[in-house]
C-alpha cells in the first residue's frame, strides 16, 4: 500500500468534521474470526451460513443452528482486538468522536477502545427466549442454567420456548434502536470509513450510500474489491489491519 494513499486518506479524516464508520466481518478476519465469504471449515464446511442464520433454519432444527453458533462463540472466545481495532480507537481518540456502525455480531471494536459502537446485527454472546416471550428482546443469561446441553439449546425459563442467539437472521428487522441512530449517523456524517465488507447485505450496505447522498467522501478499505468499491472516492486495497495503524501515525504527524 503505496504512502501517497495512506497520506491522503489521512489529511481527509483529519479534516472532516463529523467521520464515521462501517464494518464487516473484514475488520475481525486479523483476529482469526473467519469471514462470512471464508468457507466454513471442518463438520460445517457442508453449510452455507447464510441458511443456517434464519428463523426457518432455527424452527426446522433448534439444536443444528443452537450448535453452529456455540461453533462460533467457541472460536470468538480467545479473539482478541487486532491492530486495525485499536487503531480506530486511536483515530476516535484524535478526532473526539468516531461513532462505528457494525455487522459484526462480536465485541472486538469495544474491546479495541471504540466507545460508540452500533451493533445492526446484535451480539453473538447474547441469547434470548426466541418468542421474546417477556418483550423484545427476552434477554436469558445461560451461563447460570442447567440443561441437557447435547440436546440443544435450553428452554426459556419463563415460557419453555428454545433459545437462540441474539443476532438478527436473514429475513428479520433490524432492531430499531441501532437502525435508526445508523442511518442518522450516515446522513450526519462527512466521512464514512468502510472496512472489510462485501457490501452485500443491506440495509448495512445502504449505509455508505445514505452517506454519499449527504455530501460525505466515502474511504474504503478492503484487499478485494466490494459491491461498494464502484461508489468510492479511495479505495485502499489491503488489510484493515495494516492500514488502519499507517493512517492512523500519518494523522498524528500531521
Ligand atoms: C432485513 C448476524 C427487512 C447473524 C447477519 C430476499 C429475501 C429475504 C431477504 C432479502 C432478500 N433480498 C435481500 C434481502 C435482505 C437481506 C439480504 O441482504 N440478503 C442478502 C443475502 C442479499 N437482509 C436481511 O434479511 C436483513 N433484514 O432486510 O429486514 C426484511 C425483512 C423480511 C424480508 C425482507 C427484508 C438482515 C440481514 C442480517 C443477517 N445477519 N449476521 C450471524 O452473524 O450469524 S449478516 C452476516 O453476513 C454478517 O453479520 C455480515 O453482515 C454479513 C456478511 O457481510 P460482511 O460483513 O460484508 O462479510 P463478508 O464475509 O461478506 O465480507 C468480508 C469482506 O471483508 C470481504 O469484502 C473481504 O474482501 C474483506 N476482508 C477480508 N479480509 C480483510 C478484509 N477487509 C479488511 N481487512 C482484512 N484483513
Amino acid at each position: 500500500m503505496n504512502d501517497e494513499l495512506i497520506q491522503r486518506a489521512a489529511a481527509q479524516i483529519q479534516a472532516s468534521k463529523r467521520p464515521c464508520v462501517l464494518t464487516g466481518a473484514g475488520v475481525s478476519k486479523e483476529s482469526d474470526i473467519p469471514t462470512f465469504r471464508d468457507a466454513l471449515d471442518g463438520l460445517w464446511a457442508q453449510y452455507d451460513p447464510r441458511q443456517l442464520a434464519t428463523p426457518t433454519a432455527f424452527a426446522r432444527d433448534p439444536k443444528l443452528v443452537w450448535d453452529f453458533y456455540e461453533m462460533r462463540r467457541a472460536r470468538m472466545r480467545p479473539a482478541k482486538p487486532n491492530p486495525g481495532h485499536v487503531a480506530l480507537a486511536g483515530i476516535e481518540r484524535l478526532k473526539g468522536r468516531l461513532p462505528v456502525i457494525t455487522q459484526n455480531v462480536d465485541d472486538l471494536h469495544e474491546r479495541g477502545g471504540s466507545t460508540q459502537v452500533i451493533h445492526l446485527h446484535g451480539l453473538i454472546a447474547h441469547n434470548k427466549c426466541s418468542r421474546d416471550c417477556q418483550g423484545n428482546p427476552t434477554l436469558i443469561d445461560v451461563s447460570q442454567m442447567e440443561w441437557d446441553r447435547a440436546s440443544g439449546p435450553p428452554p426459556c425459563p419463563h415460557c419453555g420456548a428454545p433459545v437462540r442467539p441474539d443476532v438478527v437472521w436473514f429475513g428479520e428487522m433490524l432492531p430499531r434502536e441501532p437502525l435508526e441512530r445508523a442511518y442518522n449517523t450516515a446522513s450526519q456524517c462527512d466521512l464514512m470509513l468502510v472496512i472489510g465488507t462485501s457490501g452485500i447485505i443491506t440495509p448495512a450496505a445502504d449505509m455508505p450510500l445514505i452517506a454519499k447522498r449527504s455530501g460525505a467522501t466515502l474511504i474504503e478499505i478492503n484487499p478485494h474489491a466490494s459491491e461498494l468499491t464502484p461508489v468510492m472516492d479511495m479505495w485502499l486495497e489491503a488489510p484493515s489491519g495494516e492500514v488502519l495503524p499507517r493512517i492512523l501515525a500519518a494523522m498524528e504527524r500531521l
